[in-house]
């Protein structure tokens, strides 16, 4: 699940990524004093305010509407990228996310694109697709014609029917920034 850390003290962070910890190797605790541990195997980071904190990246859904491209350069702007989406809890909690802000019918662009080679999907940061969401059940990706003879080579979140769909990358939606989250040291 999701977590917001805005304004958590770090000492409860740390106390519970320890609990966490001991909980994961409850076993071992019986037999090996807890001192024993190294501090680099807690993972206690934040995100900056407004942002969703999902595992060690921060999110953030932005609706004013553009197109990709623009929504790629928006938001570099603000040190990110255009969500990379790679596991399930990733993709859960931001259409929760969408939901939440906008209700149904509402698309987000991710950073999924296949404007270099048709049908071979992509990152923003180049690697390759490798767990999708799309929507199977409307045969989604379709690269469909109807939004002009480029096809689609881009893809948002629907957060109806909580897939993704590739979609003109001329058209305007909110968008869906990503970066790292900040380690608390
Ligand atoms: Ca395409
Ligand atoms: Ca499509």
């Amino acid at each position: 699940m999701p977590e917001r850390t805005e304004g958590k003290p770090k000492l409860l962070c740390w106390l519970t990524d320890m609990m966490n910890l001991i909980k994961s190797k409850a076993k071992q605790v019986l037999f090996v004093k807890v001192t024993q541990y190294s501090p680099t195997a807690i993972n206690c980071t934040e995100c900056p305010d407004g942002w969703l904190h999902v595992g060690d990246q921060c999110f953030i859904l932005i609706t004013d509407r553009q197109d990709f491209f623009n929504s790629t350069d928006k938001c570099k702007e603000i040190g990110g990228h255009l969500a990379i989406l790679t596991t399930r809890e990733q993709h859960e909690a931001v259409e929760k996310e969408g939901r939440r802000m906008a209700g149904l019918y509402t698309n987000y662009w991710i950073g999924l694109t296949d404007t270099e080679t048709e049908g071979e999907w992509k990152w923003v940061d180049k690697t390759p697709l490798k767990i999708p969401f799309w929507n199977t059940l409307t045969s989604e990706p379709d690269n469909h014609v109807s939004g002009g003879e480029d096809g689609e080579d881009c893809v948002v979140v629907d957060s109806y029917s909580q897939t993704w769909y590739d979609v003109p990358c001329s058209f305007s939606y909110p968008r869906i920034c990503q970066k790292d989250a900040i380690p608390l040291v």
